[in-house]
């Protein structure tokens, strides 16, 4: 299997990657070790873009701006933001001069200015008027809710919603996500922590062993970039034995919820995997779920293979808003997103599923416009032979 560790590593090091040489990935990936230190890379999967980096404040004002943009539906505007900031995260030194930015990829024109306001007060007016603009606040509120994207926020917005009151007062009609979402909003609104992705690992693993005792798990997301939180926690599941994954989402689904630790799921067939030239589409069997993730010192957490849910869990579980249940709870509802893969496609869904979003628009990007190869979670593709037997 491919595992991308190398890639940050080689990043920083300089030392050419090592692939296995049946994965054509390498055809798009070598070539983003060839980083000069004196030019930035245009495409950000040439870069190394580190978590912690010099020039925070003008990337949080420029990721504002960008959501904004993505509030309004435009993308065009929200890729130039995005870009800007991405290409700001990889520099390796603190901007002291817009001149130090006027080479730089993506950062002309309106970014410019922002970099340059921010140089030069600290602040930049149209950010801090942003921060406080009904739309923008309400819609940041409205698309935090599991299950609600723009569309829909937007559409409520239009409608005089403008907290999360006016959903209940105006009768909303909401999907069972949107319900769910609501119901665990307390929760879901506050970010996971690696020592919890850690536990939800450990129920995971505890419950897919169950029934194939050596399937293979892998945690991706932002936790597998090193990230110390996140807004849900994702995962891999692989066997060299396709038929041992046949129905396992669904006998892990039906044995949580006899425990009283699934709060909601949805279910996603494998569907047959897209080979277009735009599709990024992942097609792979996935259920989204919100656990109810039992406290470090819940007596769960260490024998959660035979503890049954009590009543008194599941009248929490039932009615988690209650009155004290939020300083009492034993459990904190927790996003979880498991993704199925064939093991003959895990190495692209392990690049794909990794993340970020940026980085993996950029090298599907890259291998498109450059290497006319069309990547997704599922594979590789060759353009020229797309009319036959498509797979690299
Ligand atoms: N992904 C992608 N394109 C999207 C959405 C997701 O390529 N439109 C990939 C990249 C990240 C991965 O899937 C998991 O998605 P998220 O959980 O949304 O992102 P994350 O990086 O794990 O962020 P967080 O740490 O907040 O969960
Ligand atoms: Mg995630």
């Amino acid at each position: 299997l491919l595992d991308v560790s190398w890639f940050t590593e080689s990043m920083s090091s300089g030392r050419p990657v090592n692939v296995e040489p049946r994965h054509n990935l390498k055809v798009v990936l070598s070539a983003a070790t060839e980083v000069r230190c004196s030019q930035m890379p245009t495409y950000a999967c040439h870069r190394r873009t580190p978590l912690n980096h010099h020039n925070q404040t003008i990337t949080n004002a420029l990721e504002i701006l960008a959501r904004s943009a993505f509030f309004q539906e435009s993308d065009v505007r929200y890729l130039g933001f995005t870009r800007a900031a991405s290409t700001l995260k990889a520099l390796p030194y603190k901007l002291q001069s817009v001149n130090q930015a006027k080479d730089l990829p993506w950062c002309g024109g309106h970014c410019m200015i922002v970099i340059q306001e921010i140089l030069e007060h600290g602040m930049c007016r149209e950010v801090e008027v942003i921060k406080n603009n009904e739309h923008y606040q309400t819609m940041e509120l409205l698309t935090g809710i599991y299950g609600v994207g723009v569309r829909t926020a937007q559409r409520w917005f239009k409608e005089g919603i403008r907290n999360l009151s006016d959903l209940k007062t105006m009768e909303c009609k909401l999907t069972a996500e949107q319900v769910s979402g609501l119901r665990h909003c307390k929760d879901l609104q506050q970010q996971v922590t690696l020592e919890e992705a850690e536990r939800v690992g450990q129920l995971v693993k505890d419950t897919l062993q169950r029934f194939v005792p050596d399937v293979h798990i892998t945690m991706t997301g932002g936790f597998r970039r090193g990230k110390e939180v996140g807004h849900d926690v994702d995962f891999l599941i692989t066997h060299p034995n396709e038929n041992a994954l046949s129905g396992l989402l669904e006998d892990a689904v039906g044995w949580l919820e006899t425990q009283g630790l699934l709060l909601y799921h949805h279910l996603k067939k494998r569907k047959p995997a897209l080979r277009s030239a735009s599709s990024s589409m992942d097609s792979h069997e996935t259920c989204y779920a919100i656990v109810a993730l039992p406290s470090s010192s819940s007596p769960w957490n260490t024998d959660i293979e035979v503890k049954k849910c009590n009543s008194e869990d599941a009248e929490r579980i039932a009615h988690p808003e209650s009155p004290n249940s939020l300083n009492s709870r034993t459990w904190k509802a927790v996003r979880v997103d498991l993704v199925v893969t064939p093991q003959a496609e895990h190495a692209y869904a392990l690049l794909g599923w990794t993340g970020s979003k940026h980085f993996e628009r950029e090298l599907r990007r890259y291998s498109l416009r450059e290497k006319k190869l069309s990547l997704n979670s599922h594979g590789l593709y060759d353009l020229e032979k797309l009319s036959g037997s498509l797979e690299c």
